[in-house]
């Protein structure tokens, strides 16, 4: 499998209710390498510029309102297939339809509360580091764990 990076975001509420760690800790437990991570407000520009795709949709307003109501946990993940892995561990959109074990599943009862963001495809992932990170801020580690997990 081809080795990828994807941006991934703890919305806000998760730093309130002292998720941050629990969150992490299944990115890394699933062997995926944090390889950017800060704690940031988003300004109203970037948001709109981060969700442009739902622009003419009706809950835009109130993703964008609610996107900038706290601070965020931006970061950069990667690992083999990372983009849909990490999707994967988070679960569906649609908080109802996100299943127990997954992020969403476990942590979220309302869509528009859905904890946590992951890129969904290579131009996503591309568009959306470049949006939030400086190439100074990220960082390529040695992993001395790489022949076992
Ligand atoms: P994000 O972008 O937050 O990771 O979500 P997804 O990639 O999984 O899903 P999305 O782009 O379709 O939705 C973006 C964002 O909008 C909120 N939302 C979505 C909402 O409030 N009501 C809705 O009906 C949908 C589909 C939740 C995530």
């Amino acid at each position: 499998m081809a080795l990828e990076r994807t941006f991934s975001m703890l919305k806000p509420g998760v730093v309130q209710r002292r998720l941050v760690g629990e969150i992490l800790a299944r990115i890394e437990r699933k062997g995926l390498r944090i390889v950017a991570l800060k704690m940031m407000n988003i300004d109203r520009a970037l948001a709109e510029t981060h969700y442009a795709e739902h622009r003419e949709k009706a809950f835009f307003d109130e993703l964008v309102d609610f996107i900038i109501s706290g601070p965020v946990v931006a970061m950069v993940v990667e690992g083999d297939g990372a983009i849909g892995v990490l999707r994967k561990l988070c679960g569906a959109t649609k908080a109802e339809e996100a299943l127990p074990g997954t992020i969403r599943g476990d942590y979220a009862e309302h869509t528009g509360l859905n904890i946590i963001h992951a890129s969904d495809s290579v131009d996503s992932a591309l568009r959306e580091i470049g949006l939030f990170f400086q190439l100074a801020e990220i960082f390529e580690w040695e992993d001395g764990n790489d022949s076992w997990i």
